[in-house]
């Protein structure tokens, strides 16, 4: 490589050309001057990591506008466009193939019009390439990432959630690629279409989960990566619980679930993402991530003390689509501060009793606003996050937002059983985090339905073999925070501590449990002395009663709903049907013999 092609050399500083230069990366310097001669910038930014670059790229996204400063130096705030505010389902594609469930667009139409509306989206801008390592930078396992855009506020962003990782691209090694332009903010022109083969366009959109190619777009590569390398890419927090020693677990929540909070409770290695390997025989685990792009709304000093201190101190925040107010602080919904009289969000100028087009109320923050902070803003981040090995996992929690039928917390019978029942089979009230309508029960395997790049039976089939293939599998959980009876919600908000605990417990040898048809349930005695002993409080016998009742008439509706789903999925695995049948015949025989439901204080007496 003696000289760089025109179009790029002709805007590259000579000190940036210099670091290219000394990079030796044919594969990366083709592939940038392929996208300069498609978007056409003015110029071009290589961002190595350095002190100097964030100074450089927070400047931009003030200078254009993308951010606007805090009061507080270290913070900022950004707006997306009203219609722009989560991720958007329906303009993002899988180019090629037909795949259930997954939004797919012929590859030369699709990439065609992507294309198309990339071309010259760039001119009289400034291109930003950022250069990351998804996992610890000296891990064999990581995977490295070249983000390109016109947007200072998606590479701030990405310098506050990823590892950097400029020199390690070094010789003709490859990296995942994606290509993003705020275009022109025209909604109905937005596009994220994701060529498995490896780069991801998008345009026309700035929310960080449709534009910030290293989170949710490089999960639909990865996932496809995984799935045929025997490995698992999942939508999963990984935390460390503690009983008489640590234990790492996994925790798969679709978006507004539970899955930040789940993570604040115990050691943090990741809030959002996991890379799953076979090492030796063990399940291990990594954070492809370094920081944290969170759900606001909700945030109070009471029940989420860690994140609240992370929001209030001294370290960078970027804050999204949250009321700005008059004195250059911030607020949002369900802060437990009172709601100011007005200020600026995501519609403009806001003021109190503000309504939209359609006559409806204009929230203060988005219900899916959101903070990007560092990983080590937070006080219970465990060192092992940059761990190059990972850390070990005896546990996985499949955890959904469900009102009528899940129980707290169940333990599989065994993996497969897990896998199918509570991973295969999670239902989940729809979350803010996707446009469209909240509340909806939707099926959402693994939490992964949004992000899903191959078909259902295939990723199932690599998930069975997977855990078969460890000499020890992970134990797995079906969580849900969500259970009403009667009169409203059946737990607290902090019951979450003792399920955690109870599965340390259990990992132990410990607790004991309640054979169910659909799995194990805590024992009162071991519930109680736990609720004493981790919360302080005391637990009733009627609480329990009601919490663990298992509502077999509703678990019977919800496996057949779930079986016709896979019945309709041609190469799913012989083994996912037959294992719901196995559980759909053992609802059946409990509701012979106890009706509609069974409270745990039969199933002990049974
Ligand atoms: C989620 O919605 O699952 C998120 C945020 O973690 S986003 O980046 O939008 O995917
Ligand atoms: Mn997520």
């Amino acid at each position: 490589m003696e000289v760089f092609p025109e179009s790029l050399r002709g805007r590259l500083s000579s000190f940036m050309s210099n670091k290219l230069y000394q990079l030796h990366n044919t594969n990366l310097v083709t592939f940038l001057s392929n996208v300069v001669e498609l978007c056409e910038p003015d110029s071009v930014y290589l961002v190595e990591g350095t002190r100097e670059d964030l100074e450089y790229v927070k400047r931009k996204a003030l200078e254009n506008g993308e951010e606007i400063p805090l009061r507080n130096r270290n913070h900022t705030v950004h707006f997306d466009h009203p219609l722009d505010q989560a991720r958007a389902r329906e303009d993002t594609f899988i180019l090629g193939g037909k795949i259930p469930f997954v939004n797919t667009r012929p590859r030369e139409e699709g990439l065609k019009e992507v294309l198309g509306i990339l071309k010259g989206s760039m001119k009289n801008r400034e291109m930003l390439v950022g250069f990351y390592s998804l996992g610890p930078v000296n891990s064999r396992h990581r995977i490295l990432a070249v983000q390109v855009t016109d947007s200072a506020y998606v590479i701030h962003s990405e310098m506050m959630l990823y590892r950097s990782a400029f020199w390690e691209f070094s010789g003709n090694v490859d990296f995942l690629r994606f290509v993003h332009s705020r275009g022109t903010q025209d909604i109905k022109r937005r596009r994220i279409a994701i060529d498995l083969g490896g780069t991801v366009y998008s345009v026309n959109t700035t929310y960080a989960g449709n534009s910030v190619g290293l989170k949710k777009l490089a999960l639909r590569l990865t996932l496809n990566m995984a799935v045929n390398g025997g490995w698992l890419s999942e939508h999963m927090a990984i935390i460390g619980i503690d009983g008489e020693r640590t234990h790492y677990v996994t925790a798969s929540f679709p978006s507004g679930s539970g899955k930040t909070s789940t993570s604040m409770l115990g050691k943090l290695i990741s809030d959002d993402l996991a890379f799953i390997r076979n090492v030796d025989g063990k399940a291990r685990a990594w954070n492809p991530e370094a920081g944290v792009f969170g759900i606001i709304h909700g945030i109070n000093p009471k029940d989420d003390p860690i994140i609240w201190e992370v929001l209030h101190k001294d370290d960078e925040v970027i804050f999204s689509n949250v009321l700005l107010k008059p004195d250059g602080t911030v607020y949002w919904d369900g802060s437990g501060e009172p709601e100011p009289e007005k200020g600026v969000n995501f519609t403009g100028e806001w003021w109190k009793g503000k309504r939209d087009g359609e006559g409806k109320p204009v929230p203060a923050s988005h219900p899916n606003a959101r903070f990007t902070v560092r990983l080590t803003s937070f006080r219970n981040l465990d060192p092992r996050y940059e761990d190059p090995e990972g850390v070990e996992v005896e546990a996985m929690i499949f955890g959904v937002k469900d009102y009528n039928t899940l129980v707290p917390i169940a333990e599989a019978f065994d993996w497969a059983h897990g896998v199918v029942t509570m991973g295969a089979s999670m239902e989940s009230a729809r979350t803010s985090a996707v446009l469209g309508k909240s509340d909806e029960m939707e099926f959402n395997p693994m939490a992964l339905l949004d992000f899903i790049s191959v078909s259902l039976g295939k990723y199932l089939r690599n998930y069975l073999d997977f855990g078969r293939r460890l000499s020890k599998s992970p134990r797995i959980y079906g969580a849900n925070y969500f259970l009403k009876g009667e009169k409203g919600f059946l737990n607290s908000k902090e019951d979450k501590r003792v399920w955690l605990r109870w599965i340390a417990e259990r990992l132990e040898d410990k607790a004991g449990s309640i054979l169910t048809p659909i799995g194990y349930i805590p024992r009162y005695d071991d519930l109680r002395r736990l609720f004493s002993h981790v919360l302080g409080k005391d637990y009733s016998r009627e609480s329990y009663e009601a919490q663990f009742t298992i509502r077999l008439k509703a678990y019977k509706e919800k496996f057949k709903r779930i079986k016709d789903i896979y019945m309709s999925v041609d190469d799913t695995p012989a083994e996912v049907i037959e294992i719901l049948d196995k559980q759909l015949l053992e609802i059946d025989k409990y509701m012979r013999e106890f009706g509609d439901r069974v409270t745990p204080s039969q199933l002990e007496s049974s």
